[in-house]
């Protein structure tokens, strides 16, 4: 089992039912345990063209999926959200990123850990500060 940390984001939609949905299936997925959620906040939007407010949450999970296998059961249920794609950084139904996975450090096309933009986003410090 690994502790890992998963970052939420919505700001289309009903913002605050697509993060406890997220968190309902992200609940639901076998090998994985919810250990810690922190608050909801709102945030103002970084980067992307004009567009809503987000609400955004960090989750603590303990799961013994590996971290490709994890990545693409958050992609699934971003897309049973009904996230379509757009431009990056554009407005979403919901966002699911893996912050921390364990102390690995990842980069592949299809992952990189740490998630390379923590640091310079408060609305990850905070709510990941919360969870650790
Ligand atoms: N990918 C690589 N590393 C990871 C990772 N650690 N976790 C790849 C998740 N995915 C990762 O992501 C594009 C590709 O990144 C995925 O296919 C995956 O293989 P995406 O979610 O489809 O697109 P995106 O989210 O638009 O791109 P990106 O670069 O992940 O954007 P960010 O950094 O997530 O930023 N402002 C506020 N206030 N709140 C927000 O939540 N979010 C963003 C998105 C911008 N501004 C925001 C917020
Ligand atoms: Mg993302």
């Amino acid at each position: 089992m690994q502790d890992c940390f998963v970052g939420l984001g919505s700001n289309l939609g009903n913002k605050r039912k697509n993060l406890l949905k997220a968190l309902q299936k992200i609940k639901q997925l076998k090998e994985t345990k919810i250990i810690k959620a922190s608050k909801i906040i709102q945030s103002m939007p970084l980067g992307g063209p004009k567009q809503p407010k987000f609400l955004n949450a960090v989750i603590k999970l303990r799961t013994e999926l590996s971290p490709l296998s994890l990545l693409k059961k958050l992609k699934n249920i971003e897309a049973e959200l009904g996230r379509k794609k757009t431009v990056r950084w554009g407005p979403r139904v919901i966002d699911l990123d893996i912050l921390l996975y364990s102390d690995r450090i990842i980069e592949t096309k299809e992952l990189t850990v740490p998630h390379p933009r923590i640091f310079e986003r408060d609305f990850v410090i905070k709510p990941l500060l919360e969870v650790l």
